[in-house]
């Protein structure tokens, strides 16, 4: 299921794809819902009914009202590149988001072809030209290039009969990536505009395809920001891969890491077991978890 507004295009069982419409009784369907149809007229059919979701990936807006990105998913893939300059920020509030749902991130390094002068910066310590090593911390990531070696093998294995997403910024490459997945397959790319380095903002829908091997992707249109909901302050911590083995071991059961006294957390940051700027991460995002 894809949709554009009132209306949107459904995959059928035999795999053929036709135009349908919504009812409004019925409820917006979103990219990966599972529906069933009814026909509505010769051309095309109408959404009778959603079936419930598995879970949905979602965004807010700056007036805290969500948004669902898509639903039914197995992973989330977010992707970064040397170019755009990625943001330590963004990608955090990514990991919060995937683990609170309950399924897995997996960090995609694309445009690995890319040469980056060592030490760049730009806006100050949040956007990075060189990605924290994310694999030391836990993550699953995977380095690929649309344009030379290592091209995109390591990603077959990961994709292969799950429903996945790709999201990140604008330009880092997600429908560029699909490209090289799905060969018969030309979505629209868009060039890095040379004022801000970010990409032209060109996939407009978020829209599945069926890979060759088995499974489904789905594009997204890259953000600048990413709106998380409001969560439990407790489940900030859960963002967060590596402090695992100490949730539960601090003093208080509903110790929050910050100024409680006999915390396991602050105690493992303090050994060096956990990372101090991820520490911090999980500070900022529990400040403006409010
Ligand atoms: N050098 C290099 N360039 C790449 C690579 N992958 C994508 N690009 C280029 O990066 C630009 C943006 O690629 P897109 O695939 O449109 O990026 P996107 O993430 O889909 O962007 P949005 O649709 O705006 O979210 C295009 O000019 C691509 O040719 C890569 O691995 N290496
Ligand atoms: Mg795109
Ligand atoms: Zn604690």
């Amino acid at each position: 299921m894809v949709s554009y507004g009132s209306q949107g295009v459904v995959m059928l069982a035999d795999g053929d794809r036709k135009r349908c419409k919504f009812r409004r009784r019925v409820g917006r369907p979103f990219c990966g819902d599972r529906v069933e149809v009814a026909p509505a007229d010769d051309t095309s059919l109408v959404v009778e009914r959603v079936l419930p979701r598995k879970n949905s990936f979602v965004r807010t807006d700056e007036r805290q009202r969500q948004h669902i990105i898509a639903a039914n998913l197995d992973q989330v893939l977010i992707v970064v590149a040397p170019r755009p300059l990625p943001s330590r920020d963004l990608m955090e509030r990514y990991l919060l988001a995937v683990h609170s749902l309950g399924i897995e991130p997996v960090i995609v390094y694309n445009k690995t072809d890319l040469e980056v002068p060592p030490g760049e910066t730009a806006n100050g310590a949040m956007v990075l030209a060189h990605m924290p090593d994310y694999e030391s911390l836990g993550y699953t990531v995977i380095h690929t290039s649309c344009k030379t070696s290592p091209g995109i093998a390591g990603l077959k294995s990961v994709l292969k009969d799950r429903t996945s997403i790709l999201v990140g910024q604008s330009g880092v490459g997600k429908s560029s990536l699909i490209n090289q997945l799905i060969p018969d397959l030309q979505i629209q790319t868009g060039d890095l505009s040379d004022a801000t380095g970010k990409g032209v903002h060109t996939t407009t829908s978020t829209m599945l395809y069926q890979l060759p091997d088995g499974g489904s992707l789905i594009d997204s249109p890259g953000v600048w920001e990413y709106g998380i909901w409001k969560l439990a302050n407790d489940e900030i911590a859960t963002g967060f891969i590596e402090f695992k083995p100490w949730l539960g071991q601090c003093r208080f059961n509903d110790c929050l890491h910050a100024s409680e006294p006999g915390c396991a957390i602050k105690q493992a940051v303090s050994e060096g077991s956990i990372q101090d700027w991820r520490f911090q991460s999980y500070l900022r995002l529990l400040e403006q978890n409010g």
